[in-house]
């Protein structure tokens, strides 16, 4: 990075932070900054991230993967995923409630969380090998919150927000996924009662072992691998949905079980 870009980096990450601490919207760093590229937004997320955990006293606790459905990629205009970093403090246990108000606009995503049982080193890292290694599953949800007004952003502003991650719960319930395909179970995911959408595993890349290799081999070239026991938020079954105090949102996954979350 030239001093100019490294200049414009810390400013952006002051920009995140403080976003992310006051619950206050920005404008895209891409509006002020319009040369930001990929490499770039993914040291910045790393900062930003390493500097929440020390802040909070807390680490890293896994990634995930985000703009896994064709319909996301194209209204992005992008051919590929992105990935961020899970924190462990933002996770909500199970049967917790999530506190809207500690967040700016959040949305609800329902997801299969996956841990792996095997390294993963990439390049080279097949589907084959992703879903050999994938050891478990669970229903999981995350909660998407853009530090950006309105939810804009182009893919290096999203990248470097550390691809809007907020918030993520995941179920106890771990199935061996040794006699499962993950394609093909059935998701049900529903607001107050009433089901929002449908989907199928397949809806990850066409199998979440597709989006894990994909990160295996794109996390290589930040010069990272995945490690057995890495947990994974294989990415948004359906289109996030707004959530406000008094909603209960819950995702329910053929042979996976159910998860509930309760909004105050
Ligand atoms: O986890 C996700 O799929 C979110 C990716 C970032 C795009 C968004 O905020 O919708
Ligand atoms: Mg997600």
């Amino acid at each position: 990075m030239t001093s100019v870009a490294t200049d414009k980096a810390a400013a952006a990450l002051g920009k995140l932070q403080a976003a992310n601490d006051g619950r206050s919207e920005i404008e895209p760093l891409t509006d002020t900054w319009p040369e930001l590229d990929e490499h770039t937004a993914y040291a910045i997320q790393k900062r930003l991230v390493v500097g929440q955990t020390k802040s909070e006293h807390t680490h890293i606790s896994g990634l995930k993967l985000g703009l896994t459905s064709v319909a996301k990629q194209k209204q992005m205009s992008v051919g590929e995923p992105i990935y961020g970093l899970l924190i462990a403090s933002r996770m909500i246990g199970e049967g917790d409630p999530l506190h809207v108000a500690s967040l700016i606009h959040p949305k609800a995503e329902p997801e299969i969380a996956i841990v792996t049982g095997r390294d993963l080193q990439g390049p080279g890292v097949t589907p084959e090998h992703a879903r050999a290694a994938i050891e478990s599953a669970s229903c999981a949800m995350e909660i998407i919150d853009s530090r950006y007004k309105d939810f804009r952003f182009t893919l290096t502003d999203v990248i470097a927000d550390n691809t809007s991650a907020a918030r993520h719960t995941i179920s106890a319930y771990r199935v061996p996924v040794k006699d499962l395909d993950l394609r093909t179970l059935g998701v049900v995911f529903e607001k107050n009662g009433e089901v929002v959408t449908t989907a199928a595993g397949a809806a990850i890349l066409g199998d979440p072992a597709v989006g894990l290799a994909w990160l295996a081999n794109k996390v290589a070239e930040h010069g990272e691998s995945i490690p057995a026991g890495t947990v994974v938020m294989t990415g948004a079954l359906t289109d996030a949905i707004a959530i406000a105090p008094g909603d209960v949102v819950r995702v329910s996954i053929a042979q996976l079980g159910s998860l509930s979350l309760r909004c105050t």
